[in-house]
């Protein structure tokens, strides 16, 4: 058990949808704190190195596309076990195995398009931290 902090992105869709409330609302209920929270449009540059890890993939290009398509909310999420617990929250990176109750699987139905970011490792977690919110946290 470890209080960890974790960077959750609402992403485009989901603000275009106007379920920031409800992301929000969830991640509350759990009982996680919200340490900081942006409305912000992601710079190319700063898209692709948030998805360093994925450069290579056939995907890349539309999740970036995607990434940078409209404003979306970052926020630094606190709590016991916040990184695997909020991972839990999501659900499933394909909306298609997101178990319903899950917030993927609640409201998305394809992969490109599944609503939320959270990081996956305290590693990426700092690392991804340090590219919304520099030196906070
Ligand atoms: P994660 O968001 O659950 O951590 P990752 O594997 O890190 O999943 O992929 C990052 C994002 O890239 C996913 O949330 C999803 O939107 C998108 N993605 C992943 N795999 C595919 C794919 O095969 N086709 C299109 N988009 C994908
Ligand atoms: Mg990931």
């Amino acid at each position: 058990m470890a209080d960890q902090k974790t960077l959750i992105l609402v992403k485009p869709d989901g603000v275009a949808r106007g379920l920031v409330g409800e992301v929000i609302a969830r991640i509350e209920r759990k009982g996680y704190r919200l340490e900081a929270l942006e409305l912000t449009t992601l710079e190319r540059a700063t898209a692709e190195e948030h998805y360093a890890e994925h450069t290579d993939k056939p995907f890349f290009g539309e999740l970036v596309e995607f990434i940078t398509s409209g404003p979306l909310v970052a926020m630094c999420v606190s709590g016991e076990d916040a990184i695997t617990g909020m991972r839990t929250l999501m659900g499933a990176t394909n909306p298609l195995e997101a178990t319903p109750g899950s917030i993927r699987g609640d409201f998305a139905t394809i992969i490109g398009e599944n609503i939320v970011h959270g990081s996956d490792s305290p590693e990426s977690a700092a690392r991804e931290l340090g590219i919304f919110f520099p030196g906070r946290f």
